[in-house]
Protein backbone atom coordinates (compact mmCIF):
# COMPACT_ATOMS: atom_id res chain seq x y z
CA UNK A 1 0.00 0.00 0.00
CA UNK A 2 1.46 3.44 -0.86
CA UNK A 3 2.55 5.96 1.97
CA UNK A 4 0.30 8.18 0.59
CA UNK A 5 -2.88 6.25 1.09
CA UNK A 6 -1.87 5.02 4.50
CA UNK A 7 -0.40 8.83 5.29
CA UNK A 8 -3.83 10.43 4.32
CA UNK A 9 -5.95 7.73 6.15
CA UNK A 10 -3.61 7.95 9.50
CA UNK A 11 -4.31 11.93 8.94
CA UNK A 12 -7.99 11.57 8.31
CA UNK A 13 -8.31 8.91 11.38
CA UNK A 14 -6.02 11.30 14.30
CA UNK A 15 -8.30 14.30 12.39
CA UNK A 16 -5.19 16.72 11.25
CA UNK A 17 -7.06 16.52 7.97
CA UNK A 18 -10.84 17.06 9.35
CA UNK A 19 -14.39 18.27 8.20
CA UNK A 20 -16.77 16.00 6.10
CA UNK A 21 -15.96 17.83 2.80
CA UNK A 22 -12.14 17.82 3.20
CA UNK A 23 -11.71 14.35 4.03
CA UNK A 24 -13.90 13.54 0.62
CA UNK A 25 -12.01 15.31 -1.05
CA UNK A 26 -8.46 14.21 0.23
CA UNK A 27 -9.58 10.72 0.06
CA UNK A 28 -10.10 11.01 -3.83
CA UNK A 29 -6.52 13.30 -4.04
CA UNK A 30 -5.13 10.13 -2.32
CA UNK A 31 -6.47 8.06 -4.94
CA UNK A 32 -5.32 10.26 -7.89
CA UNK A 33 -2.01 10.14 -6.72
CA UNK A 34 -1.71 6.46 -5.83
CA UNK A 35 -2.89 6.55 -9.72
CA UNK A 36 -0.88 8.75 -11.04
CA UNK A 37 2.50 7.15 -9.07
CA UNK A 38 0.83 2.97 -10.66
CA UNK A 39 3.97 2.06 -12.50
CA UNK A 40 2.16 -1.48 -13.32
CA UNK A 41 0.21 -2.73 -16.61
CA UNK A 42 -1.46 -5.18 -15.46
CA UNK A 43 -4.87 -4.17 -15.14
CA UNK A 44 -6.50 -7.01 -12.93
CA UNK A 45 -3.89 -6.01 -9.95
CA UNK A 46 -4.46 -2.41 -10.54
CA UNK A 47 -8.03 -2.90 -9.78
CA UNK A 48 -7.24 -5.17 -7.00
CA UNK A 49 -4.91 -2.45 -5.49
CA UNK A 50 -7.21 0.76 -5.83
CA UNK A 51 -9.83 -1.45 -4.01
CA UNK A 52 -7.88 -2.13 -1.03
CA UNK A 53 -6.40 1.64 -1.47
CA UNK A 54 -9.94 2.58 -1.64
CA UNK A 55 -10.91 0.23 1.26
CA UNK A 56 -7.47 1.65 3.57
CA UNK A 57 -9.08 5.08 3.25
CA UNK A 58 -13.04 4.07 3.97
CA UNK A 59 -11.79 2.52 7.76
CA UNK A 60 -10.55 5.71 8.39
CA UNK A 61 -13.07 7.15 9.96
CA UNK A 62 -16.80 5.63 10.05
CA UNK A 63 -19.74 8.28 9.96
CA UNK A 64 -19.79 11.07 7.14
CA UNK A 65 -20.86 9.48 3.92
CA UNK A 66 -18.91 12.11 2.13
CA UNK A 67 -16.03 10.14 1.76
CA UNK A 68 -17.66 7.39 0.67
CA UNK A 69 -19.52 9.78 -1.64
CA UNK A 70 -16.42 10.77 -2.77
CA UNK A 71 -14.01 7.72 -3.26
CA UNK A 72 -17.07 5.71 -5.13
CA UNK A 73 -17.41 8.94 -7.53
CA UNK A 74 -13.31 8.85 -7.93
CA UNK A 75 -13.37 4.88 -8.93
CA UNK A 76 -16.38 5.33 -10.93
CA UNK A 77 -16.11 3.76 -14.81
CA UNK A 78 -12.71 2.54 -14.11
CA UNK A 79 -13.61 -1.39 -14.54
CA UNK A 80 -14.60 -0.36 -18.14
CA UNK A 81 -11.18 0.68 -19.14
CA UNK A 82 -8.80 -1.10 -21.42
CA UNK A 83 -4.93 -0.63 -19.85
CA UNK A 84 -3.98 0.65 -16.85
CA UNK A 85 -3.14 3.82 -18.26
CA UNK A 86 -6.41 4.82 -19.11
CA UNK A 87 -7.55 3.72 -15.87
CA UNK A 88 -5.22 6.36 -14.05
CA UNK A 89 -6.19 9.27 -16.15
CA UNK A 90 -9.86 8.42 -15.63
CA UNK A 91 -9.09 8.04 -11.49
CA UNK A 92 -7.11 11.68 -11.82
CA UNK A 93 -9.80 13.26 -13.63
CA UNK A 94 -12.40 12.42 -11.43
CA UNK A 95 -10.76 12.92 -8.68
CA UNK A 96 -10.35 16.81 -9.85
CA UNK A 97 -13.78 16.65 -10.71
CA UNK A 98 -14.72 15.87 -7.98
CA UNK A 99 -12.88 17.87 -5.94
CA UNK A 100 -13.65 21.27 -7.52
CA UNK A 101 -17.10 20.39 -8.04
CA UNK A 102 -17.30 20.16 -4.15
CA UNK A 103 -15.52 23.30 -3.64
CA UNK A 104 -17.93 24.77 -5.85
CA UNK A 105 -21.07 23.30 -4.13
CA UNK A 106 -19.50 24.83 -0.75
CA UNK A 107 -19.44 28.41 -2.97
CA UNK A 108 -23.61 27.60 -4.07
CA UNK A 109 -24.78 26.95 -0.81
CA UNK A 110 -22.74 29.90 0.64
CA UNK A 111 -25.03 32.20 -2.03
CA UNK A 112 -28.27 30.44 -1.20
CA UNK A 113 -28.22 30.18 2.34
CA UNK A 114 -26.91 34.29 2.70
CA UNK A 115 -30.63 34.82 1.56
CA UNK A 116 -31.63 33.50 4.78
CA UNK A 117 -29.77 35.90 7.15
CA UNK A 118 -31.05 39.45 7.44
CA UNK A 119 -29.18 41.93 7.83
CA UNK A 120 -28.88 42.83 11.61
CA UNK A 121 -29.60 38.78 12.38
CA UNK A 122 -27.77 36.76 15.06
CA UNK A 123 -27.18 33.51 14.26
CA UNK A 124 -25.90 30.22 15.71
CA UNK A 125 -23.14 27.80 14.20
CA UNK A 126 -22.01 24.26 16.01
CA UNK A 127 -18.59 22.91 15.38
CA UNK A 128 -16.74 23.60 12.18
CA UNK A 129 -18.47 23.60 9.02
CA UNK A 130 -16.99 25.01 5.68
CA UNK A 131 -20.40 25.10 4.55
CA UNK A 132 -22.18 26.68 7.30
CA UNK A 133 -19.39 29.40 7.56
CA UNK A 134 -19.98 29.89 3.64
CA UNK A 135 -23.14 30.74 4.26
CA UNK A 136 -22.69 33.24 6.83
CA UNK A 137 -19.47 34.38 5.40
CA UNK A 138 -21.10 35.08 2.13
CA UNK A 139 -24.12 37.49 4.38
CA UNK A 140 -21.02 39.22 5.89
CA UNK A 141 -19.66 40.11 2.42
CA UNK A 142 -22.82 40.89 1.23
CA UNK A 143 -22.13 43.64 3.37
CA UNK A 144 -25.12 42.59 5.96
CA UNK A 145 -24.45 42.93 9.68
CA UNK A 146 -24.46 39.68 10.89
CA UNK A 147 -23.72 38.38 14.50
CA UNK A 148 -22.83 35.15 15.33
CA UNK A 149 -22.77 32.83 18.39
CA UNK A 150 -20.37 29.62 18.01
CA UNK A 151 -20.42 26.60 20.23
CA UNK A 152 -16.77 25.71 21.41
CA UNK A 153 -18.12 21.89 20.71
CA UNK A 154 -16.19 19.92 23.13
CA UNK A 155 -14.35 17.66 23.28
CA UNK A 156 -12.30 18.76 20.01
CA UNK A 157 -13.25 22.13 20.46
CA UNK A 158 -13.35 22.53 16.47
CA UNK A 159 -15.72 25.93 17.92
CA UNK A 160 -12.06 27.52 18.17
CA UNK A 161 -11.36 27.15 14.47
CA UNK A 162 -14.78 28.66 13.44
CA UNK A 163 -14.27 31.56 15.54
CA UNK A 164 -10.75 32.32 14.26
CA UNK A 165 -12.24 32.18 10.40
CA UNK A 166 -15.33 34.27 11.32
CA UNK A 167 -12.56 36.75 13.75
CA UNK A 168 -10.57 36.94 10.27
CA UNK A 169 -13.12 37.20 8.30
CA UNK A 170 -14.30 40.20 9.95
CA UNK A 171 -17.71 38.84 11.38
CA UNK A 172 -18.93 39.82 15.27
CA UNK A 173 -18.50 36.23 17.00
CA UNK A 174 -18.94 35.34 20.01
CA UNK A 175 -17.20 31.78 21.68
CA UNK A 176 -19.98 30.07 24.17
CA UNK A 177 -19.67 26.70 25.42
CA UNK A 178 -21.86 23.85 24.25
CA UNK A 179 -24.07 23.99 27.88
CA UNK A 180 -24.77 27.44 26.98
CA UNK A 181 -26.75 26.90 24.00
CA UNK A 182 -30.50 26.83 25.25
CA UNK A 183 -29.97 30.20 27.42
CA UNK A 184 -28.13 31.80 24.27
CA UNK A 185 -31.08 30.67 21.26
CA UNK A 186 -33.43 33.11 23.04
CA UNK A 187 -30.93 36.03 21.11
CA UNK A 188 -30.64 34.21 17.88
CA UNK A 189 -32.95 34.75 14.75
CA UNK A 190 -31.12 31.17 12.87
CA UNK A 191 -28.99 28.20 13.45
CA UNK A 192 -26.77 27.14 10.84
CA UNK A 193 -24.97 23.75 11.11
CA UNK A 194 -22.93 21.13 8.49
CA UNK A 195 -23.65 17.54 8.20
CA UNK A 196 -21.76 14.64 7.56
CA UNK A 197 -24.72 12.12 6.57
CA UNK A 198 -27.87 12.72 5.41
CA UNK A 199 -30.11 9.56 5.49
CA UNK A 200 -32.13 8.86 2.69
CA UNK A 201 -35.59 9.82 5.37
CA UNK A 202 -33.86 13.58 5.67
CA UNK A 203 -31.99 12.71 8.89
CA UNK A 204 -28.98 14.63 10.06
CA UNK A 205 -25.91 12.94 11.09
CA UNK A 206 -23.66 15.89 12.36
CA UNK A 207 -21.62 16.49 15.40
CA UNK A 208 -22.43 15.52 18.77
CA UNK A 209 -24.85 18.23 20.21
CA UNK A 210 -26.43 19.45 16.69
CA UNK A 211 -29.83 17.40 17.84
CA UNK A 212 -29.27 20.04 21.25
CA UNK A 213 -29.06 22.86 18.97
CA UNK A 214 -32.14 21.97 16.92
CA UNK A 215 -34.15 20.69 20.33
CA UNK A 216 -33.13 24.46 21.74
CA UNK A 217 -34.56 26.17 18.29
CA UNK A 218 -37.51 24.62 18.00
CA UNK A 219 -38.67 25.50 21.37
CA UNK A 220 -37.42 28.92 20.35
CA UNK A 221 -38.70 28.99 17.63
CA UNK A 222 -35.95 29.90 15.69
CA UNK A 223 -35.39 28.62 12.03
CA UNK A 224 -32.69 25.77 12.24
CA UNK A 225 -30.92 24.92 8.75
CA UNK A 226 -29.04 22.54 7.47
CA UNK A 227 -25.76 23.41 4.77
CA UNK A 228 -25.17 20.46 3.21
CA UNK A 229 -23.38 19.05 -0.20
CA UNK A 230 -25.38 16.35 -1.98
CA UNK A 231 -22.31 14.19 -1.63
CA UNK A 232 -23.54 14.24 2.18
CA UNK A 233 -26.58 12.37 0.97
CA UNK A 234 -26.05 9.07 1.81
CA UNK A 235 -27.37 5.58 -0.37
CA UNK A 236 -27.13 3.00 1.50
CA UNK A 237 -29.81 4.18 4.21
CA UNK A 238 -31.86 3.79 1.23
CA UNK A 239 -31.56 0.21 1.70
CA UNK A 240 -31.86 0.76 5.41
CA UNK A 241 -28.23 0.75 6.69
CA UNK A 242 -27.55 2.81 9.58
CA UNK A 243 -25.39 5.03 10.07
CA UNK A 244 -22.54 4.20 12.27
CA UNK A 245 -21.64 6.47 14.94
CA UNK A 246 -18.21 7.02 15.91
CA UNK A 247 -16.74 6.56 18.90
CA UNK A 248 -13.06 7.97 19.85
CA UNK A 249 -10.75 7.71 22.53
CA UNK A 250 -11.36 8.86 26.45
CA UNK A 251 -8.00 11.01 26.14
CA UNK A 252 -9.81 13.83 24.29
CA UNK A 253 -12.53 14.12 27.06
CA UNK A 254 -9.83 13.38 29.77
CA UNK A 255 -5.83 13.55 30.99
CA UNK A 256 -4.75 9.96 32.25
CA UNK A 257 -5.18 10.59 36.24
CA UNK A 258 -7.77 12.64 36.19
CA UNK A 259 -10.77 10.70 37.14
CA UNK A 260 -10.46 7.86 39.12
CA UNK A 261 -9.43 4.60 37.63
CA UNK A 262 -12.95 2.25 36.94
CA UNK A 263 -14.97 5.29 35.91
CA UNK A 264 -15.71 4.64 31.73
CA UNK A 265 -15.73 7.45 29.60
CA UNK A 266 -18.59 7.42 26.67
CA UNK A 267 -16.95 9.74 23.99
CA UNK A 268 -19.60 9.29 20.94
CA UNK A 269 -18.88 12.30 18.25
CA UNK A 270 -22.01 12.57 15.76
CA UNK A 271 -25.43 12.57 17.00
CA UNK A 272 -28.78 12.55 14.62
CA UNK A 273 -31.46 15.28 14.50
CA UNK A 274 -34.69 14.17 13.49
CA UNK A 275 -36.23 15.82 10.12
CA UNK A 276 -39.00 17.65 12.41
CA UNK A 277 -36.25 19.84 13.77
CA UNK A 278 -34.62 20.66 10.90
CA UNK A 279 -36.37 23.35 8.74
CA UNK A 280 -34.38 23.00 5.30
CA UNK A 281 -31.66 21.72 4.14
CA UNK A 282 -29.43 24.13 1.67
CA UNK A 283 -27.69 22.27 -0.94
CA UNK A 284 -25.92 23.22 -4.22
CA UNK A 285 -29.08 22.01 -5.87
CA UNK A 286 -31.49 24.86 -4.08
CA UNK A 287 -32.93 24.49 -0.36
CA UNK A 288 -35.25 21.31 0.14
CA UNK A 289 -36.89 19.72 2.89
CA UNK A 290 -35.62 16.80 4.51
CA UNK A 291 -38.46 14.79 2.96
CA UNK A 292 -37.44 15.65 -0.78
CA UNK A 293 -33.71 13.59 0.29
CA UNK A 294 -34.78 10.56 -0.98
CA UNK A 295 -36.47 11.53 -4.80
CA UNK A 296 -33.17 13.88 -5.06
CA UNK A 297 -30.99 10.59 -4.78
CA UNK A 298 -33.05 8.53 -6.86
CA UNK A 299 -32.35 11.57 -9.14
CA UNK A 300 -29.30 11.55 -8.57
CA UNK A 301 -28.40 7.87 -8.99
CA UNK A 302 -30.69 7.15 -11.30
CA UNK A 303 -33.30 4.65 -10.73
CA UNK A 304 -31.58 1.56 -12.68
CA UNK A 305 -28.98 1.80 -10.11
CA UNK A 306 -31.35 1.40 -6.94
CA UNK A 307 -33.06 -1.90 -8.93
CA UNK A 308 -29.28 -3.43 -9.36
CA UNK A 309 -28.75 -2.86 -5.65
P1 LIG B 1 -18.01 20.59 6.33
C1 LIG B 1 -17.36 17.94 10.96
O1 LIG B 1 -16.94 16.75 11.53
C2 LIG B 1 -18.53 18.54 11.71
O2 LIG B 1 -19.46 17.59 12.17
C3 LIG B 1 -19.09 19.42 10.63
O3 LIG B 1 -20.40 19.86 10.90
C4 LIG B 1 -19.02 18.48 9.45
O4 LIG B 1 -17.78 17.80 9.60
C5 LIG B 1 -19.18 19.08 8.11
O5 LIG B 1 -18.10 19.89 7.77
P2 LIG B 1 -15.46 16.53 12.18
O6 LIG B 1 -14.58 16.08 11.03
O7 LIG B 1 -17.95 19.51 5.30
O8 LIG B 1 -14.98 17.77 12.83
O9 LIG B 1 -19.25 21.46 6.16
O10 LIG B 1 -15.68 15.41 13.16
O11 LIG B 1 -16.74 21.40 6.41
Amino acid sequence: MSNDIEGTAAAIRDMSIRGAGKIARAGSMALADFARRYSGTDMERFLSDLDSAKRTLLESRPTAVSLWNGLHATVRGVEECRDTGEAASLVIANAERFSAQSLEAVETIGRIGAKRIRDGDTVMTHCNSSAALSVIKTAHSQGKDVKVFATESRPWRQGLLTVRDLHQAGVDTTLIIDSAVRTVMKRVDAVFVGADTITSHGALINKIGTSQLALAAKEARVQFYVCSETYKFSPMTIFGDMVTIEERGSGEMVREGEIPEGVKVFNPVFDSTPTEYIDAIITELGMMSPGSVYGTMVRMLGERALRAE
